[in-house]
């Protein structure tokens, strides 16, 4: 079996975009050693699935977050059928990265490192290059991917690199973040974007609990009808809940090539 059976799978199962990356390529100096999550590591393969425009375009984050959502439910069962079609076709091992989470939340990258960085797994496997806004930029569908990878101990060659500056210096990604996030340059400030994107995270959820335990029985109740609350209580179930998606929808990069574009099953975007 080689790579382009492997990209095919891939595309019939619904992704976007499919890259392979040889392990030495990935690069991500933060990031834990891949040989940690799976000691025989030769490669990764990496999927992309575009966020739906009208959700992103949308100015309703919850309409917004039905497309997250859904991107995010295939990729997992995709990764899984993934990783087992290695398995039984190759009899070698595989593993899944998924979209975000599970991640380590215990100190010191408290979430905010990712057991692969899927952006930088994206880049080596030929997907895209980083922008203004420090996200990827795919040729064809710009930042519109969200990202998800496979280990393998496969052995294959990288995807050609994207050698093209992708943003075009705009500059609307950093104007438009409500949390002024992105305004020194190849730097995102975590705390300033997670408290706007995703106030019913972790830190939210412990302000709301400081609150809610020093409070009187009175105060309780109250707060138990508080807007945040009923957030959060959403957030339990839904995961993370993401609640601005800016620097990805105002990035023209790559809109007029996606609209009725046909090339996915044919051709690496
Ligand atoms: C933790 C996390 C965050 C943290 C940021 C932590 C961080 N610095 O990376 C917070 C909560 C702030 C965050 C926010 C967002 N995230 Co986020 N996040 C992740 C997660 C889970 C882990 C990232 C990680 O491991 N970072 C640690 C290391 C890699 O960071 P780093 O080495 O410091 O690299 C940073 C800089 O150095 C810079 N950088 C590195 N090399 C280079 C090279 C050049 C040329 C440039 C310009 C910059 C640059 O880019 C990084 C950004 O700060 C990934 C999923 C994953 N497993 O990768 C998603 C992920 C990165 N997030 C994603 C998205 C879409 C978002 C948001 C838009 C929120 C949303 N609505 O979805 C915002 C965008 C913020 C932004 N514009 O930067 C996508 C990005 C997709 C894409 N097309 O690039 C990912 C890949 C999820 C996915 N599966 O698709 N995220
Ligand atoms: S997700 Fe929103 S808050 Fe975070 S960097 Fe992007 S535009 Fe700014
Ligand atoms: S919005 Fe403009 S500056 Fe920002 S990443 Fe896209 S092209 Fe680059």
């Amino acid at each position: 079996m080689n790579k382009e059976d492997i990209r095919q799978y891939g595309y019939d199962l619904g992704a976007d975009v499919v890259g392979f990356a040889a392990i030495e390529d990935y690069k991500s100096e933060k990031s834990p050693d891949p040989k940690t999550l799976l000691p025989g590591v030769k490669s990764l393969i990496v999927l992309g699935y575009r966020e739906i425009d009208g959700a992103l375009d949308s100015n309703n984050d919850r309409i917004s977050l039905a497309s997250r959502m859904g991107a995010m439910d295939i990729s997992k069962a995709n990764n899984y059928r993934i990783s087992r079609f290695i398995e039984n076709k190759c009899k070698v091992k595989a593993a899944s990265v998924t979209f975000s989470y599970p991640l380590d939340m215990t100190p010191p990258t408290m979430g905010l490192v990712g057991d692969i960085s899927l952006r930088h797994a994206a880049v080596a496997a030929g997907l895209g290059v980083f922008g203004r806004h420090n996200l990827v930029i795919n040729p064809t569908f710009g930042s519109r991917l969200i990202y998800t990878a496979i280990l393998t101990e496969l052995q294959m060659v990288s995807d050609p690199p994207v050698t093209e500056d992708l943003c075009n210096d705009c500059n609307l990604c950093v104007k438009k973040c409500p949390a002024g996030a992105l305004d020194e340059e190849g730097k995102t400030d975590m705390m300033k974007c997670l408290r706007v994107s995703q106030p019913s995270g972790i830190g939210g959820m412990i302000g709301y609990l400081r609150k809610f335990i020093g409070a009187t029985p009175e105060e309780q109740k109250a707060l138990l009808m508080d807007p945040r609350f009923l957030s959060l209580y959403q957030a339990s179930f839904i995961g993370f809940q993401y609640q601005c998606f800016n620097c990805i929808a105002v990035c023209p990069v790559g809109r007029e090539n996606r609209a009725g574009s046909k090339k996915k099953g044919k051709k690496k975007a």
